[in-house]
């Protein structure tokens, strides 16, 4: 990954973190994964994505409070001819950032497909973010946003929309994801010594741990330029936030 990328956000280059948590991307062929994917890691959108084969790794850390979290993120193939392989990707995962294109209504419909595999194959905590992608052609839009909100409260998901062609709120899925988890361990509802977790410990949390009973971390900020991020929603504990 290009170093320069990041304006200035040193902590991002250590490989010290507290934590190292596993996620999928999941979704329909053609929904904008590896789009979004790669705006997260590149901060540009990506020009001529090609269907993912199989299963694609990054990775990337970003800050949350205190707290340096290293995101391993395996992005799959939508193909159905590759779901075999996809899914044994699917295990042990923490976070699954579940996407649909807002412009197409198949996509849409088949979310209950991939949602049920995830749950079936990730950590029994698996945190699940629905993104509806591409929402910069709001005018070919084929699904409302109060519709996948109300989808999104039923499955017991958190929900916003994002275009990985603008880069409007890329980082917010990822970093929802990991806010919610990082929740979870604090409530001692995630162990990360547990196998199967997705989640595990870095060096820096060791340190802390050994030094202190408690691991806290505050409320979180957004290293990196633009708006696009509402942070304070979710801080206030919204599930929804676009
Ligand atoms: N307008 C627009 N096009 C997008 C966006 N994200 C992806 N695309 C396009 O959608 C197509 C599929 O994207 P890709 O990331 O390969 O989808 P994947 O199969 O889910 O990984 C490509 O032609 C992208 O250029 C977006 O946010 N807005
Ligand atoms: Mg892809």
């Amino acid at each position: 990954m290009p170093l320069n990328d990041y304006d200035g956000d040193a902590t991002e280059l250590l490989e010290t973190y507290d934590f190292l948590m596993k996620y999928i991307i999941v979704g329909e062929a053609g929904a904008g994964k590896s789009c979004l994917l790669h705006h997260f890691i590149h901060n540009a959108f990506k020009e001529h994505s090609q269907h993912t084969i199989g299963v694609e790794f990054s990775s990337r850390t970003v800050r949350l409070g205190e707290k340096r979290i290293k995101l391993q993120l395996w992005d799959t193939a939508g193909q159905e001819r590759f779901r075999s392989v996809t899914r044994s990707y699917y295990r042990g995962a923490a976070g699954a950032i579940l996407v649909y294109d807002i412009t197409n209504r198949q996509s849409f419909i088949n979310l209950s497909k991939w949602l049920a595999d995830a749950r079936a194959l990730a950590s029994p905590q698996l945190v699940v973010v629905l993104v509806g992608n591409k929402s910069d052609r709001e005018e070919e839009r084929e699904v409302e946003w109060a519709e996948a909100s109300r989808w999104a409260a039923e499955n017991d998901v958190h929900f916003l929309e994002a275009s990985s062609l603008t880069g409007d709120n890329v980082e917010a899925p990822f970093l929802l994801a990991a806010r919610a988890i990082l929740l979870a361990i604090e409530s001692g509802t995630l162990d990360p010594e547990k196998a199967g977790s997705g989640v595990s410990y870095g060096d820096r949390a060791l340190r802390r741990v050994n030094s202190s009973s408690r691991l806290s971390f505050g409320s979180f900020t957004a290293s990196r330029r633009r708006g696009s991020i509402r942070l304070k929603n979710w801080i206030s504990g919204g599930k929804c936030c676009s």
